[in-house]
């Protein structure tokens, strides 16, 4: 195909798994993440656009909506899977740890959707996928803050998807649980952790799956765990 499609959170983990899959369908990919060091290594890799920015800012969210369409001329799909992670019991979760989680999970996606939604309505198609989370649907201690956040982008694409359908742009919503991934600060194990955790590639198969369903079919939601791991 000769569609284009921006990933945020393109530089590494879940992101990065999926911008090399699109590329290999043959799709024009616009890579976003802040740091730009393995931003660029991914966007090289594939030939695709490396666009450094915050997606909690919103004239940087904007920015790569208008550098996507600039650059290749259009627009077909975005994924939205840029977020951070924060464990912590409620007493030790300060207010502005819990505004950085919200500007980025929750803000961020709403932003980046914002800056799409016209685009995407006028030309009567496109298609947002965000990354939720199995956490999306469930509480757990030490997840006030992210867990919070995860509940509200989930209600954030779940809204979009009901005011999009009209004009026939589809919204999905990907709910993974644990993936081999650098979240919050960890190092995936590689293959040792098949054992207990998805493989950044399962979650990019899943949103692949996603993309390919026909014009008349969208997947609202699409759950996925190791099949350890006990939720
Ligand atoms: O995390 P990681 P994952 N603006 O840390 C970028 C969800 N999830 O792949 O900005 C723009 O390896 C960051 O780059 P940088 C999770 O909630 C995960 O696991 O330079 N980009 C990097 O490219 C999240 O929504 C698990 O720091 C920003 C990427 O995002 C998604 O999966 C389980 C940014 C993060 O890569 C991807 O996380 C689950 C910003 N403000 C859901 N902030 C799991 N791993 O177990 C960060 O249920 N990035």
């Amino acid at each position: 195909t000769d569609k284009v499609a921006i990933v945020t959170g393109a530089s590494r983990g879940i992101g990065r798994a999926i911008a090399l899959l699109l590329a290999m369908q043959g799709a024009k990919v616009v890579c976003v993440a802040r740091s730009a060091d393995d931003l660029l290594d991914v966007a090289h890799k594939i030939n695709g656009l490396a666009v450094p920015a915050d997606i909690s800012d919103e004239d940087d969210a904007q920015n790569i909506v208008e550098v996507a369409l600039r650059h290749y001329g259009r627009l077909d799909m975005i994924i939205c899977n840029a977020g951070v992670g924060s464990f912590d019991l409620l007493e030790d979760v300060d207010a502005a740890e819990w505004d950085r989680i919200f500007s980025v999970n929750v803000k961020g996606t709403f932003l980046v959707c914002k800056a799409a939604a016209p685009h995407f309505k006028l030309q009567g198609h496109g298609h947002i996928v965000g990354i939720a989370s199995d956490v999306s649907k469930r509480t757990f201690a030490t997840g006030v803050a992210y867990g919070a956040s995860k509940y509200a982008q989930d209600a954030v694409l779940s809204a979009l998807r009901k005011e999009m359908r009209p004009h026939g742009v589809k919204v999905s919503t990907v709910y993974p649980g644990l993936v081999d991934t650098y979240f919050n600060g960890s190092q995936p194990d590689g293959p040792e952790a098949e054992k207990t955790h998805l493989r950044p590639i399962d979650v990019a198969q899943a949103v692949r799956y996603i993309l390919e369903a026909p014009p008349h079919v969208v997947v609202d939601e699409l759950m996925l765990h190791p099949l350890t791991q006990d939720y």
